[in-house]
């Protein structure tokens, strides 16, 4: 079977490497400990799960790094060249604090830089911290703020719900592994319903300038 890719993204802290290191099953990505990111470069592992090859593409957050509009540009181009054949890309949410308006502001300069909808056809949300948060998330979702909501929106209500501390995350991992196989088939390109309509219109634009040349 073909291998799948992650590519984890988002705010710094929000337990990208420690969610890496979860679906593989092994520390192989360095977990911060203080305030500061560890993760000032893209790094990548491979491994197996349930006998599946799975790459993981872990990512710094680029506005924490205080990275131009430039450079921004030019390290998501770096992820993206990783997002080939099977893969989807976990945005990392904290469900037990508010998402900020600083925390959309990440995620749309990420969207930007990406530049197509390969972007959100392949988003997945991912919750983490899911251990702080005893609520029902799922009934909270319908009452969050308007930037996570269109997040979710973008990610075609794809999500899930990690407890990074947990031990067993067998059926979220399974989600994972099923959305990147199957990633959201966007609706027919509105070029392609567009094109017989603006030939139609054209053809009639030529017939009525010829027909008033004619009847001049
Ligand atoms: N309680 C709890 N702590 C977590 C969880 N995920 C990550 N952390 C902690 O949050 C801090 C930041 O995690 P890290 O994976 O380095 O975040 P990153 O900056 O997004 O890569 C570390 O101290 C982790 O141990 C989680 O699900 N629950
Ligand atoms: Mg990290």
């Amino acid at each position: 079977m073909d291998e799948l890719t992650f590519l984890i993204v988002g705010k710094t802290g929000n337990g990208k490497s420690s969610l890496a290191n979860l679906i593989l099953g092994e520390s192989k990505f360095q977990v911060s400990t203080s305030m500061t990111s560890e993760t000032t470069q893209m790094s990548e592992a491979m491994g197996v799960v349930n006998g599946e090859q799975i790459k993981i593409v872990d990512t710094p957050d680029p506005v924490n790094l205080d990275l131009s509009k430039t450079e921004i540009s030019a390290e998501v181009a770096r992820w993206k060249s990783h997002a080939v054949g099977k893969f989807a890309i976990l945005l990392a949410v904290r469900c037990d604090v508010r998402y900020t308006a600083e925390e959309y502001d990440i995620y749309k300069k990420i969207k930007i830089a990406w530049g197509d909808n390969s972007f959100t056809n392949h988003l997945v949300v991912v919750f983490t911290f899911g251990d702080r948060q005893d609520r029902n998330i799922h009934e909270e979702l319908k009452t969050v703020c308007l930037e996570l909501r269109s997040v979710l929106a973008d990610a075609g209500n794809r999500y899930v719900i990690f407890n990074n501390r947990a031990h067993d995350s067998e059926s979220e991992k399974q989600k994972l592994m099923e959305y990147a196989r199957a990633p959201v088939v966007p609706p027919p390109s509105s070029n392609l319903i567009n094109k017989p309509v603006l030939l139609i219109i054209f053809v009639l634009i030529i017939l009525i300038i010829a027909l008033w040349l004619a009847l001049r």
